[in-house]
């Protein structure tokens, strides 16, 4: 009837949720189906990476990669945090309200269009870190629940959460002059992993161990210089990370679990 409009039946006979769709939405589920894959831990030195540097839990691998005499690094970086859920780790990352809490290399942030309630279009300028031009970007940013998950090993995950960012164009952009456009895929990925409580009480904070996955890759769009683009990404991304996943601690120490 007409109150089942947001349900239909496909031609399996299957009852399919009706996704509330954007002109970007088939571009965005290729690039979760691509990024999940990195979920599959089976052969961790699989693919050439590379490890540059390690903190505590923190993992952090690039791919040496050069186009057009551009260095533009494949990055990686795995995590693992207690006393937070996937859910509210992809939600401070995306969130643009917060953005200017936890991130430190931008300069100008704009939302510029809204898709859906968990999609934004978001130009920003990086302070300039480099002897060369500032960067600026522009790009797609979206949060998704992920129902079924690749497996990984034996662990099983309660819940799967991904950030997927990549690089779009916008009529209403309106750049700072004198930016050389940088060319971004980005996406974090975050799993809830809860060991229950073994007195059979309420789960609490103390029960979440939240595993990540970082991937950025990064197209300077213009010439800077190798060894100065590398010894920056070596130490800003995990300057990043720690800050970035502090923060969400931080935050939600006093909240209820957000699942
Ligand atoms: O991904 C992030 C955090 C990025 C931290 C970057 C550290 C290295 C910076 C070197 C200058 O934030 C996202 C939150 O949803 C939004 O930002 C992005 O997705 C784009 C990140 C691109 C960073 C590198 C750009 C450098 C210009 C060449």
């Amino acid at each position: 009837g007409d109150e089942e409009d947001d349900i239909f039946f496909d031609p399996e006979g299957e009852v399919v949720e009706q996704k509330v769709t954007h002109e970007h939405s088939e571009a965005l589920n290729q690039r979760i189906k691509e990024h999940l894959a990195l979920l599959d831990h089976s052969d961790p030195d699989a693919n050439g990476w590379e490890q540059i540097t390690e903190d505590g839990e923190m993992k952090v691998y690039r791919k040496e990669l050069v186009q057009d005499g551009l260095i533009c690094d494949p990055l990686k970086a795995v995590h693992s945090v207690g006393l937070v859920t996937a859910k509210e780790m992809c939600h401070y990352f995306w969130f643009p309200d917060v953005r200017r809490d936890w991130e430190e290399t931008v300069d100008v942030f704009d939302v510029l269009e809204t898709l859906d309630e968990a999609t934004t279009i978001n130009y920003q300028t990086h302070k300039q870190v480099w002897p060369a031009a500032q960067r600026d970007c522009l790009y797609l940013s979206s949060m998704v629940k992920v129902d079924n998950p690749p497996s990984v090993g034996d662990k099983i995950p309660h819940d799967t959460w991904i950030v997927c960012n990549f690089s779009v164009d916008h009529p209403e952009a309106n750049p700072v002059s004198g930016c050389v456009r940088a060319l971004i895929e980005v996406a974090l990925i975050c799993q809830t992993f809860i060991t229950l409580p073994k007195d059979g009480g309420p789960i609490t904070r103390d029960c979440l161990q939240c595993d990540i996955i970082y991937v950025a890759n990064v197209n300077p769009g213009g010439w800077a210089p190798a060894s100065v683009l590398r010894s920056i990404y070596k130490r800003e991304y995990p300057k990043f990370l720690n800050r970035f996943t502090n923060y969400v601690q931080q935050k939600t120490k006093d909240l209820k679990l957000l699942f």
